[in-house]
């Protein structure tokens, strides 16, 4: 993931699989829409970018990131996917609210992952402040939904 010393947004295009003939998933959370928007658009973007065809690409939207697996995995019934992109944004607040909804949805997409043999990839924002969030969704830090769109077509190359 993006951290201050790691920006894989800026990663060498040429290291990256071509994703063209690939199918792709994306499910976005809508909760925190400002940021989750900005994930989505990295994420399509890339995959357009390493040669996905548009059509190729399914986009569904779940009311918040504890619905990402759930969201998925209703996905994969429809069709054969090479990857799932999981996209949501959790930001802390004064409740432990945080931190079951980042352990939910973590195992949740790990369990999915693992249970359909298929890579469905962590794009999910845990951030202390809103600011955090905007430094890593087209700030400053670069933009997780393009790591996550990396990852897959990497993932999807296995
Ligand atoms: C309830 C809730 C809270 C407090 N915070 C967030 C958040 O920061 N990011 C997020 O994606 N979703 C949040 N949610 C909503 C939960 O993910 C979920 O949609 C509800 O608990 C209903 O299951």
């Amino acid at each position: 993931m993006s951290t201050e010393l790691r920006n894989l947004s800026s990663c060498n295009k040429d290291d990256v699989p071509s994703g063209e003939k690939g199918i792709f998933g994306i499910v976005v959370s809508e909760w925190n829409s400002e940021i989750t928007d900005n994930l989505l658009r990295g994420a399509v973007d890339t995959l357009l970018e390493h040669g996905v065809d548009d059509k190729d690409i399914y986009i569904r939207h779940v009311p918040g990131s504890f619905e990402l697996p759930f969201g998925a995995s209703t996905l994969l019934e429809k069709k054969r996917f090479d990857a799932i992109i999981c996209l949501g944004c959790v930001i802390q607040g004064e409740t432990r609210h945080f931190d079951f909804i980042c352990d939910a949805v973590a195992n949740g997409i790990m369990q999915v992952s693992l249970k359909e043999e298929i890579p469905v990839v962590f794009g999910v924002l845990t951030t202390n402040t809103l600011e955090q969030a905007r430094d890593r969704s087209g700030g400053k830090h670069g933009n997780k939904g393009v790591e996550a769109a990396v990852t897959a077509l990497k993932m999807a190359a296995l």
